[in-house]
């Protein structure tokens, strides 16, 4: 998967001169809706993923909120693993493997248990929130923890599956986002957003590993290329304070690799973004920026979008972080029309919500019920 002169990802490129696509005339809901932008497969693994609602904030009316969470497994991960696990079941592979913050987990885990295939997580031990390991369990996953952070995980499965680029004899097929395919199913965000409200002027993404954001980026580009539209939205890359290596990078202070990330956001607590070249091309060509937000403004965003009835977990909170923070900078203006990717759902780390002791009151007889309803 990496080019064996310049040691970059290799990527997948539709030939938008040979597309079949009429923008207009599309037909059925979720990413397969966009079948002829995506790799033709004989056979599908789908849950019905995407088709993600928009929410406009009450606070913010020309914020829309790009919710997610609704996906099967609650992340838009689950985008990218429909297009991933297919691929592998025409592989005829004896399963799939990830390293994982949670998320690619269980929607890895979910979708080999739909196509009937084993599936091994690598895990950061202690450093996934709770709801997503709940889902790996569930799924049937087989579960291996390691030391230290993401980036130890990520290492150790790139390292056993993948010698001089080729998937070696192993017979798992590796579904980490180095995976160009995954990135395909992705970037049906940007078709969606598109198809519902036209191109906004920015779009937030929280980033860890920086493959999301490209993959929206890239959905942009070629329907620029088709001419459905006639310019692409500015990217903003979000990272949280203490694992903001594209931060770094972005200002010129080193590398895009940082060692011990730190972040409340365990999703997207990540120091060597395996992306990190697509993410910051991503920003650069669309004429964005990377900024970082504290783990205090992230939480304080995650209960805004709660009083707004909407359920985000810390890391797709970064967005609406971002946005403020960008907005108090001056480089949005609240006239602005701005898309915030809320990337996962809010019960994908309960523990998170329920940190603080839980302000509620004890009551023992209809009457103390009545009194309170009263006042
Ligand atoms: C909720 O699950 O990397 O920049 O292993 O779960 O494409 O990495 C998760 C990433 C944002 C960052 N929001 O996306 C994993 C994993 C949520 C996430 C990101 C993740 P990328």
């Amino acid at each position: 998967m990496r080019c064996p002169r310049c040691g970059e990802l290799l990527d997948t490129l539709v030939d938008t001169g040979k597309a079949h696509i009429r923008w207009g005339e599309l037909r059925g809901r979720g990413v397969w809706r966009y079948r002829d932008l995506l790799p033709g497969l004989n056979h599908v693994v789908t849950m019905g993923e995407g088709s993600t609602p928009l929410i406009r904030l009450r606070e913010y009316p020309n914020a829309y909120v790009k919710f997610e969470g609704a996906n099967p497994t609650g992340s838009f991960k689950d985008r990218g693993m429909t297009v991933g696990a297919s691929l592998a079941v025409s592989l005829g592979v004896r399963g799939v493997v990830v390293a994982s913050t949670g998320n690619t987990a269980a929607s890895a885990a979910a979708y080999s248990a739909r196509a009937g295939l084993e599936c091994v997580v690598v895990l950061p031990k202690g450093n996934v929130a709770r709801g997503k390991l709940a889902q790996s369990v569930l799924h049937g996953a087989r579960i291996v923890e390691v030391p230290g952070t993401f980036d130890n995980a990520l290492e150790y499965v790139l390292d056993t599956v993948l010698s001089d680029g080729a998937v070696n004899d192993i017979n798992y097929y590796p579904l980490n986002s180095i995976n160009p395919w995954r990135l395909e199913g992705q970037k049906t965000i940007a078709f969606e957003i598109i198809e519902e409200i036209g191109v906004p002027d920015f779009v937030f993404v929280p980033v860890g590993n920086g493959g999301n954001i490209y993959a929206i980026w890239k959905g942009f580009r070629e329907l620029l290329e088709l001419g459905v539209i006639d310019r692409v939205p500015r990217m903003i890359g979000v990272q949280a304070e203490g694992a903001a290596p594209m931060v770094r990078y972005w200002r010129g202070l080193g590398e895009a690799r940082i060692d011990n990330p730190r972040t409340v956001a365990s999703a997207i607590r990540i120091g060597k973004p395996v992306n990190w070249f697509r993410a910051y091309r991503a920003v650069k060509y669309s004429n964005g920026l990377f900024l970082e937000v504290s783990d205090e403004e992230i939480i304080r965003a995650q209960g805004m979008l709660g009083r707004e009835g909407v359920g985000v977990e810390p890391a797709s909170a970064a967005s609406l972080a971002g946005y403020l923070r960008a907005l108090k900078e001056g480089i949005v203006d609240v006239n602005d029309r701005v898309v915030l990717i809320a990337t996962g759902h809010a019960l994908k780390d309960p523990d998170i919500l329920v940190r603080d002791n839980v302000q509620s009151i004890t009551i023992s007889s209809l009457e103390e019920l009545r009194r309170l309803l009263k006042t």
